[in-house]
C-alpha cells in the first residue's frame, strides 16, 4: 500500500514541492513508506548497562553534585539508538538515582508518572502524598502522576534505585506540568504502611472510590513478589518463554498498577532455556537475582544482578540462565492495550 521511495525526483515535481513548501504543505507519497510500515520500525536497539560499569560513575556523581543542587541526582540510561533524547526506549525514560546519607531530594510533583525499582541500599525513604515508605532492594514503588514526592536518606549507606518515567509519552502529548513544593520535604500525614494495610492484602476500604487510574497501593515489597514466584515455581510448569511471570496490578481494578507503564516480575528456574518471544512493547529489564544470557535479535547479552537491559519492540528475544534468576521489567504495554495496539508472538 505504501509508495516506494523514488530514486530521483523530476524537476517538475521538485518545483512543485518547493512551491507548496512555502505554504507548509508536503507530498505524502515521498514519505508514506516511512510513515506506514509493515512492522514496527523502532530506533530503539538492544543494550545492557552493566552495574559494575555504571556504579563507579553513579558514586562519582555523588562527589560532583549534591542532591539539593541537582534536584534529582540521576544518571540517565540512554538507548544508543536514541542518544541525547533521555530515553531508554522510544516511550520510556530510565535513570539511576543516588541519594547519599543525610540528603534530601526536595519535594515536587509532575504530570509524569514514575516508578522506583530499588537496586542498592536500605533504610532510605520516598514520600508520596504524605506517606513515607522505607525502600528495600527489589521493591517496586509508584509515584503517581501529579502526586507530591520527595526522597530522603536517613540511613548510613547510599541508596540507588532505577527511575522509570513516562516522560516521552507525556511529551508526545504536550501534557506536562511541574511544580515545586514550598518546603524541602512534605509533611507526613499518614502512618507508614497505611496504604499497604488498606490495599495490599487483597482487601480495600468499604468506601474506596478511585481518584485516578493509578493503583492506590504504591509499595510492592520484593519480599511478597519473591515469595509468590517461589510458590509458583513449585506449583506450575514454567512458561516456555517467560518462566514464571506475574504482572503488578492495581488491586482495586485488576488493571495495570500504572496507567502508562506496565510492570512485571518473573522467575526463570535454574537451567531455564527459553524460546523466542516478541511483543510490540519495548521492555526495560532489571536483573534482581541470578545470571544468564538474553538473546535479543542478533545480540547476546550477559546479565547478572543489578544489570539493566532493553528488548526493543517486535524483536525476538529469549533467555537462558545458569542460576535461578529474577527479572523485573517495565514497558508501555498498558498504553498500547488501551489503544488496541498491543501484539505479541510466542
Ligand atoms: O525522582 O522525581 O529520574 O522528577 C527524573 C525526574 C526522577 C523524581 C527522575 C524526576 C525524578
Amino acid at each position: 500500500m505504501s509508495a516506494v521511495p523514488q530514486p530521483q525526483v523530476s524537476k517538475e515535481r521538485k518545483d512543485f514541492y518547493a512551491r507548496i513548501d512555502t505554504g507548509h504543505v508536503a507530498p505524502l507519497w515521498e514519505v508514506l513508506h516511512e510513515l506506514v510500515t509493515p512492522k514496527p520500525k523502532t530506533p530503539c536497539v538492544p543494550v545492557v548497562w552493566k552495574w559494575d560499569t555504571v556504579l563507579p560513575w553513579i558514586m562519582e556523581s555523588g562527589k560532583l553534585i549534591t542532591a539539593q543542587e541537582a534536584e534529582r541526582r540521576v544518571l540517565v540510561l540512554e538507548n544508543p539508538g536514541l542518544r541525547g533524547q533521555s530515553r531508554a526506549t522510544h516511550s520510556l525514560y530510565a535513570g539511576l538515582q543516588l541519594v547519599l546519607p543525610g540528603e534530601i531530594a526536595r519535594a515536587h510533583r509532575h504530570s509524569q508518572s514514575a516508578l522506583r525499582f530499588i537496586m542498592s541500599g536500605d533504610g532510605a525513604y520516598t514520600a508520596v502524598d504524605g506517606e513515607r515508605v522505607t525502600m528495600h532492594v527489589g521493591d517496586f514503588i509508584i509515584t503517581p502522576s501529579w502526586s507530591w514526592h520527595d526522597h530522603g536518606n536517613p540511613s548510613k549507606e547510599p541508596i540507588i534505585w532505577m527511575d522509570v518515567l513516562d516522560m516521552p509519552i507525556v511529551e508526545l502529548l504536550d501534557a506536562q506540568f511541574m511544580e515545586k513544593f514550598p518546603q524541602q520535604s512534605q509533611m507526613t500525614t499518614h502512618t507508614e504502611g497505611a496504604s499497604f494495610a488498606r490495599y495490599g492484602n487483597t482487601m480495600m476500604p468499604l468506601n474506596y472510590r478511585p481518584r485516578s487510574h493509578t493503583s492506590p497501593l504504591f509499595w510492592y515489597p520484593y519480599e511478597r513478589s519473591r515469595e509468590a514466584l517461589a510458590t509458583l515455581a513449585r506449583s506450575e510448569d514454567a512458561h516456555p518463554c517467560h518462566g514464571h511471570k506475574l504482572q503488578y496490578v492495581n488491586p482495586a481494578t485488576g488493571g495495570a498498577a500504572m496507567p502508562t507503564i506496565g510492570t512485571f516480575v518473573q522467575m526463570l528456574p535454574r537451567g531455564f532455556k527459553g524460546t523466542d518471544y516478541r511483543s510490540t512493547d519495548s521492555t526495560i529489564y532489571s536483573c534482581v537475582e541470578g545470571k544468564g544470557r538474553a538473546r535479543i535479535g542478533e545480540q547476546s547479552i550477559e546479565f547478572g544482578p543489578k544489570d539493566t537491559f532493553v528488548a526493543p519492540s517486535w524483536m525476538k528475544h529469549r533467555f537462558e540462565v545458569d542460576a535461578e534468576t529474577v527479572l523485573f521489567s517495565a514497558s508501555d504495554r498498558p498504553v498500547q492495550q488501551a489503544l488496541d495496539l498491543w501484539r505479541e508472538e510466542t
